[in-house]
């Protein structure tokens, strides 16, 4: 079996509170990397004192080498901050009012994949699998085939796909085509992704799909497929029925004294329509007074990107607006909203979903979204919750027969499903979640990882 080199822009530290507890999509890969031996190479998180970002730090763990590397000051700025998280991430999220082009964080984003590529180089071995993560890294193949590496390459992108007209307002556009083409396969979150893909390679007359999964582009033929990420399902529904006996959700049941809990878990991010969110809950209050003080909604919300102006903007709006609906909705007993802006304990997270009502996902564009996967798994059958998602999660194609699919612009539409989810009759809410557990539990995330590793390696 061939070794198998995996790059993303972030490692995962080693887990330490058992599997379910690291996230899926660790465990997976670092399943995967067990089994054929491999190398996850990828930056520290951590910029380096000067202006060198420092040599290669190698550790070792089973069969799997961690390989990372620091990167210069300069190189964060531009490369993470500059152009992956305020060009990439705004314009694969349809949002082109908030995209910032910089020349210099351009510059630096080539420039830091050239020097991951660099750094990879001595690693790699002629017969080596390599898979590249995410937005981060598109143009990491391209520097390697520069090199002369002939070596299999796979990319999975794990955030949306726009259409040509949003991607075409970005300046680097076709740098960023020609950097896809290069892979061997490109993997993306959804169909609809992948149609929007094949739209932007036919728009300028770069290529086209030919069938069968195929593309060409640049006078070369490569793949293309939807592989919808998951969660590890039994594991994590094993392991929230365990977390019902955690102090602080023992804590968290006593103190809503048999109201219906409604959960949001996100990180901070205008992507996530948190603001959307809570002004549907407020429509919702307002429209049923029957569940004024019988309701009680948490959301969770941990900090993200705060060095980007719309994350920190956003994180003022987000605290005052829910202080706002509870000063005009609360009473002295009843506090309708309650905001945690940071992040909780997994298994106190898996057991605050098992305690929830509904889960509220509703984000106005997501890749897949696997707190609404997980929201799913971590229901007891006897009793599920209702998953309330929004149709432009990547999820929403793949729950639809049990979710109920809201548009997370229309803010009636959203309260009118939340009154119709807490009114929910229990077959029915056990025959939604049924069909939606039967689906997790068949496409979990080893699967998303065998095909897409499967489909590479073909
Ligand atoms: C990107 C794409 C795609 C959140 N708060 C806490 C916490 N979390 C965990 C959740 C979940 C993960 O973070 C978030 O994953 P999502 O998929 O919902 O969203 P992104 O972070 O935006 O991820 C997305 C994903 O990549 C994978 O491809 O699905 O579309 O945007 O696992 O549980 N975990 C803990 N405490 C928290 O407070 N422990």
């Amino acid at each position: 079996m061939t070794r198998l080199v995996i790059v993303s822009n972030r490692v995962p530290a080693p887990a330490k509170e058992g599997a379910a507890s690291a996230g899926g999509l660790a465990v997976a890969l670092k399943a995967a990397l067990e089994e054929r031996g491999g190398i996850w190479m990828g930056w520290s998180g951590k910029s380096s004192e000067n202006d060198e970002p420092g040599a290669l730090a190698l550790t070792e763990e089973g069969k799997i080498t961690f390989a990372l590397t620091d990167l210069t000051g300069k190189d964060v700025e531009e490369y993470y901050y500059g152009f992956a998280n305020r060009v990439l991430w705004p314009i694969c999220h349809y949002r082109l009012d908030l995209a910032e082009y910089g020349r210099k964080e351009m510059a630096g984003y080539f420039r830091v994949n050239r020097f991951f590529a660099h750094r990879l180089a001595p690693l790699l071995r002629p017969d080596d699998v390599v898979w590249v993560h995410d937005y981060h890294l598109i143009p990491l193949a391209a520097e390697l085939r520069q090199m002369g590496f002939k070596n299999r390459i796979g990319f999975f992108l794990h955030i949306p796909w726009p259409p040509a007209d949003v991607l075409y307002t970005m300046p680097v556009h076709e740098e960023i085509m020609h950097g896809l083409a290069a892979y061997d396969l490109v993997g993306f979150q959804t169909d609809h992704d992948l149609e929007n893909f094949a739209g932007c390679l036919r728009r300028e007359d770069m290529g086209d799909a030919i069938g069968d999964g195929r593309f060409t582009a640049n006078d070369k033929v490569f793949k293309g497929g939807a592989y919808g990420i998951s969660i590890e399902t039994a594991a994590f529904a094993e392991f929230a029925k365990k977390a019902g006996s955690h102090h602080l959700v023992q804590r968290a049941r006593q103190s809503i004294k048999g109201r219906d809990l409604i959960i949001g878990v996100d990180r901070l991010d205008y992507s996530k329509g948190i603001t959307q969110r809570l002004d549907a809950f407020e429509r919702f209050v307002v429209n049923n007074p029957a569940h004024q003080r019988n309701v009680t909604y948490l959301q969770i919300t941990p900090k993200s990107r705060s060095e980007v102006p719309e994350y920190e903007q956003m994180q003022r709006t987000v605290a005052e607006q829910a202080g706002r609906v509870n000063g005009a909705l609360g009473t002295v007993d009843w506090v309708p909203i309650r905001y945690i802006n940071r992040s909780v304990s997994r298994p106190v997270l898996a057991g605050l979903y098992r305690l929830a009502k509904v889960g509220l996902v509703t984000p106005l564009r997501d890749g897949m979204n696997l707190v609404a996967k997980e929201y799913v798994a971590a229901q007891d059958p006897e009793d599920p919750g209702v998953l309330v998602l929004s149709r432009f999660a990547g999820a929403a194609r793949e729950l639809k027969r049990g979710a109920l699919l809201v548009n997370p612009y229309d803010i009636e539409g959203t309260a009118n499903a939340l009154a119709r989810a807490l009114n929910m009759p229990l077959e029915e809410r056990r025959e939604r979640w049924q069909r939606m557990m039967d689906y997790l539990l068949e496409y979990d995330v080893s699967r998303w990882c065998d095909d897409f590793l499967k489909d590479l390696v073909d």
